[in-house]
């Protein structure tokens, strides 16, 4: 499958960044082409200039808003990037068509932060644009959601978040959902260390990516995932996991294709899965799904008809209503991984949350407001008949 990446905000162009990376690796690895341009958007000049694999160009880094911004972002105001996204897409727009491979694209992924202000604001919008434009052509998003901590502190990340769902969920074929937080526990690393995160993020998509394109015998499984298997498993409410396990830890019984082998296998196979639905990237329950993909990828010898049909066997009793695709696709190195796309999800717990808290703080926001005024027409008053110095 290839791709239009757009990275809209700081988190947008820096997972667009990571895009970019994976990209660059399918290209000299595999000889295969994931993407056919990648893009990053902000109101943030700095943000754009840190960047390391987008292009440098100012076709691939676009700068928007800046005569309202001056290079500075929106300061978490969504509402801001909303209206400059407004402005400025047909300019984005015009951009990306621009590019000779751009209907050579099976779908367009746009990637922002729910918390900031560009990202967010511009995510909908942009989105919108694209539906109405290119209709053959699938939108899908994902939002990166914020960290506990600025869930409960930072009132905009929370309010952000549920205007950018609500509204990208009207629009968007799917929107694949990212918790940051369920990240932090992974990587044991300090909670700045974004890199890493991405790294996490983007790693399902490089098989998934990969898998229908490629055109070596060698590469192409018994049952091959394409572009059309991913567009058919990605609907609604979407989360997406990974799970590998290092090929040399069983021992393999090289020469034999005994039962025990084949048990070993499957075991391996198991494991990875238990591991993806166990850290999809946003907490949901498999039973709430209406389609489910699930693609496994490893040596040709390690991937046997018996693990596949175990694990579909094992993904269905746990995803009983979901439509299931399965793909396999051997790769001769030592891992075999295991990734799993969970979509049409009818409840997503933490969704219900943020759209619950920012309506409280919708209504908190007018209450305060009012407070405000009461006060300042007091002050004003308080101040009537006090000499002014200005004409
Ligand atoms: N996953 C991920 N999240 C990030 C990254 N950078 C920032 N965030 C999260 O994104 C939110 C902040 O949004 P940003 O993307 O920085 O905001 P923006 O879209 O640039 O908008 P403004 O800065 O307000 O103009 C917070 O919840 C951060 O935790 C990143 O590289 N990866
Ligand atoms: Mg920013």
């Amino acid at each position: 499958m290839k791709l239009v990446v757009i990275g809209l905000g700081q988190a947008g162009g820096r997972i667009a960044d990571e895009f970019a990376r994976i990209a660059i690796k399918a290209r000299q690895e595999r000889g295969l082409r994931i993407v056919t341009d990648i893009l990053a958007v902000n109101t943030d000049t700095a943000d754009l200039s840190s960047l390391v694999k987008v292009k440098k160009d100012l076709q691939h880094r676009i700068l928007i808003g800046s005569g309202r911004t001056h290079g500075h972002g929106v300061a978490k105001i969504s509402e801001m990037g909303a209206e400059i996204a407004k402005d400025e897409k047909d300019n984005i727009l015009g951009i990306v068509k621009k590019n000779e491979r751009f209907y050579e694209a099976d779908a367009l992924l746009l990637l922002a932060s729910g918390g900031g202000g560009t990202g967010s604001g511009s995510l909908p919008v942009i989105a919108q644009a694209f539906k109405e434009n290119f209709r053959d052509k699938p939108v899908y998003v994902m939002v990166a959601l914020p960290y506990e901590h600025e869930r409960l502190t930072e009132e905009r990340a929370v309010f952000n978040t549920a205007m950018c769902l609500k509204s990208a969920n009207e629009v968007a074929d799917a929107v694949i959902l990212v918790d940051n937080q369920r990240f932090i526990r992974k990587s044991q690393s300090i909670s700045t260390n974004f890199q890493k995160i991405n790294e996490m993020i983007v790693a399902p998509f490089y098989n998934l990516l990969c898998a229908g394109e490629e055109t070596k015998p060698k590469g192409i499984g018994t049952s091959v995932m394409d572009a059309g298997d991913i567009k058919e498993s990605l609907v609604g409410w979407t989360g997406i996991g990974y799970g590998t396990v290092d090929i040399d830890i069983i021992p393999t019984f090289e020469q034999t294709h005994n039962y025990l082998k084949k048990n070993i296998e499957n075991q391996r196979g198991l494991y990875a899965m238990d591991e993806a639905l166990g850290e999809m990237s946003v907490a949901c329950n498999p039973v709430d799904a209406g389609r489910a993909a699930l693609l496994v990828s490893g040596p040709a010898r390690d991937i046997s008809v018996d693990m596949i049909a175990e694990l579909s066997e094992k993904l269905r009793e746990v995803a009983p209503s979901a439509q299931l695709r399965l793909g396999d696709y051997p790769r001769e190195r030592g891992i075999l991984d295991v990734t799993v796309i969970l979509s049409e999800l009818s409840d997503v717990p933490i969704l219900r949350q943020f759209y619950h808290d920012s309506k409280e703080l919708a209504a908190e926001f007018k209450e305060r407001q009012k407070t405000r005024s009461t006060k300042t027409d007091l002050t004003e008053e308080a101040a009537r008949g006090v000499p002014s110095l200005l004409d």
